[in-house]
């Protein structure tokens, strides 16, 4: 205001307004003892030194029908508040307002809803029953309570009080936990007052007023018939401008008024609203998840959430904490924000409601964007084209591995997340596909890298593999190789070894035929190892000159496993017997017989006496036996070592 105004209090404290009891004053907005600003209402209040705000001087109602008044209040709290309470309290010597209407705001003052209503007419202003029951059903409406039960209509010295209780009334206020429609219902991040009607016309003077000024109705005259519901609509509409105080307090006060200036002069009555305190009690909303307000490094009020909960009021899960949904705690459940279970693979989640219902309202979170190739609701599968390292945990960010399909042998790409087996191709086995089934031999093919033996060769194979079948009723009848050369039965190579043979070997080796030379040349050593024979045995010189060079073949091996070797420190075998590449003398003759039968690549179980091998090199003698290597005879070798122990 920038004019000085005259205002007007009732000098005495009657019951009874009596305008022509008025003690008159003046307002002036530049004299700081002659002000009335909206700080007084937010002031501590002092019954000794009261401290009030006075709105500009309002007109004389001179019908029922005139314009209300158009001032208000409005309190920004500045975050979400669950309120228990909005008190006025009215200064001293003023007249107590008939019609007020007070509203509240959920979202920061754009849009209002009706908290509660004070006339004396609650129909003809407000549309509403002043004695409205209240149920389960109309909890969530705002009620209007008649203005002339409250006190008196003047204010005492001290002044009187209006006071709205936000759950008075409300039967769901008991038990407020498990009432989402009180919850809302007093939930408010602003409050706004709007005073209609300071007093009612008084039935005489009321004619006398209306025949007098004609000026006093600005707007025309309001029918009867546009009444209440109009007035309730407009209520909504009206936007107030908001807190001028720009000091980051929360509760800022604004004014709103449009006084009549036609009665604001020295002839008006001077007749305003004046409160002297504007209260509003209630607690900071934060859903149960916190206990304490406070301002953020915003200077912005916000709770201090707890369990995994975020927001200004606690209103939502943190990030990555989705698993179940989001609810307010209370007395009987805290409603815990749950962390999502990615297995480390993933940083974001998000909750599915159906996801959660099959659980049985257990789990409802499902992550978004698996990493380390791994896919699913937990991050706990492995994607197409990879498979679970079963040797790592499932948190480990090497868990799942490329899948290792061989080029050729597989029909695709993709191996079984689980297993890591590949599809193979007629007649190739392996995890990767990098091998012949049984009864299956390599082709050139890419197409079909592995074809059927045919049945007689297979049958072959099969005699030629092992020994030849004895017959049972001839031992020593002799077998026939395609050379024609005449062959004995052969006891190098033999499936058959028992614990027995194994106890009179010197040695026992596995080993891989890497390389062959073809030679019929006879080594130094071996020669030196004949000559030494020959003049052993000079009596069987004959004998002797017949075996002089015996054709043989040395065969590069590699030791891989040795099972048993002679105890006797100096013994040939025992000096040469290590892991790693020897020289294995094998005569032709054998060969010619296969007995053994010896393929490059393969690996064969050889056991034999220390004195058949030449100095230097791996020797065969017809006390020896080699077998071709299975797997499987790994662990039979181990149990041999272990019962070996018991070898007389
Ligand atoms: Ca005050």
């Amino acid at each position: 205001l920038e004019q000085p105004q005259r205002y007007c209090e009732l000098s005495g404290a009657g019951t009874q307004a009596n305008m022509q009891d008025l003690s008159c004053h003046i307002c002036d907005h530049s004299n700081p003892a002659r002000r009335f600003p909206e700080s007084a209402l937010t002031d501590l209040n002092n019954s000794n030194n009261v401290t009030c705000w006075r709105s500009a001087p309002v007109p004389a109602v001179t019908s029922m029908n005139a314009p209300r008044d158009n001032v208000s209040l409005t309190l920004s709290l500045g975050k979400k508040y669950e309120l228990t309470y909005v008190s006025l309290q009215l200064c001293p010597k003023s007249v107590k307002p008939d019609s007020i209407a007070i509203f509240k705001s959920t979202d920061y003052g754009k849009t209002w809803q009706p908290f509660q209503f004070y006339s004396s007419q609650c129909r003809r202003v407000y549309g509403r029953p002043n004695r409205a029951t209240i149920t389960k059903h109309n909890e969530h409406e705002a009620r209007c309570t008649d203005s002339r039960g409250q006190v008196g209509e003047v204010t005492g010295l001290q002044g009187s009080r209006i006071a709205f209780s936000t759950l008075e009334g409300r039967p769901s206020a008991r038990d407020l936990d498990s009432s989402q429609v009180l919850q809302d219902w007093v939930t408010a991040t602003d409050i706004k007052v709007e005073f209609h009607r300071l007093q009612m016309p008084e039935p005489n003077t009321l004619n006398v007023l209306e025949t007098s000024g004609a000026d006093i109705k600005p707007n025309g005259k309001y029918s009867e018939a546009a009444s209440n519901s109009v007035l309730i609509q407009q209520y909504g509409m009206n936007v107030i401008e908001p807190a001028a105080d720009g000091l980051g307090v929360p509760a800022a006060v604004t004014i709103s008024s449009a006084g009549s200036a036609a009665l604001n002069g020295a002839g008006g009555l001077g007749q305003h609203y004046a409160v002297s305190d504007f209260l509003v009690g209630g607690r900071c909303k934060c859903n149960g998840h916190a206990s304490k307000c406070s301002p953020d490094r915003y200077g912005v009020l916000a709770c201090e959430c707890k369990h995994n909960t975020t927001g200004r009021d606690c209103e939502r899960c943190k990030p990555f904490h989705f698993d179940r949904p989001w609810g307010r705690a209370t007395a009987r459940d805290a409603n815990e924000c749950k962390i999502c279970n990615c297995n480390n693979h993933a940083r974001q989640c998000r909750f599915n409601m159906e996801l959660f219902k099959l659980s049985g309202r257990i789990s409802g979170g499902v992550c978004v964007n698996c990493r380390h190739f791994t896919t699913g609701r937990h991050c706990h599968y492995c994607k197409e084209g990879y498979y679970r390292d079963p040797t790592k945990k499932l948190n480990h960010h090497r868990v799942c591995k490329p899948c290792e399909c061989h080029p050729i042998g597989s029909s695709g790409k993709t191996c079984n997340n689980t297993s890591g087996q590949c599809p193979c191709k007629d007649g190739v086995t392996g995890l990767t596909c990098n091998r012949c089934a049984r009864g299956y031999q390599q082709s050139r093919s890419h197409i079909a890298p592995c074809i059927k033996i045919p049945a007689r060769k297979a049958n072959m194979l099969d005699t030629q593999n092992t020994a030849p079948e004895p017959d049972p009723h001839d031992t020593n009848a002799p077998y026939r190789t395609e050379g024609g050369r005449e062959c004995e039965r052969c006891k190098i190579s033999t499936k058959r070894l028992n614990l027995n043979k194994f106890c009179k070997r010197d040695y026992a080796i596995m080993a891989k035929v890497i390389g062959r030379e073809s030679s019929t040349e006879v080594t130094s050593s071996s020669e030196q190892y004949t000559k030494e024979n020959q003049q052993m045995d000079r009596d069987d010189e004959t004998e002797a000159m017949e075996d002089n060079a015996p054709e043989t073949v040395k065969y590069d091996i590699q030791i891989q496993a040795i099972f048993k070797r002679t105890p006797l420190e100096y013994a040939t075998t025992n000096t040469i017997l290590k892991r790693g590449p020897l020289t294995w003398i094998i005569p032709i003759k054998n060969l010619e017989c296969r007995c053994p039968r010896i393929k490059m690549n393969r690996s064969y179980l050889i056991l034999g006496r220390d004195s058949e091998s030449p100095p230097g090199y791996l020797g065969i003698g017809p006390r020896s036996i080699v077998i071709e290597w299975k797997d499987e005879w790994y662990r039979r070798m181990k149990r041999f070592q272990r019962r070996a122990r018991t070898c007389q």
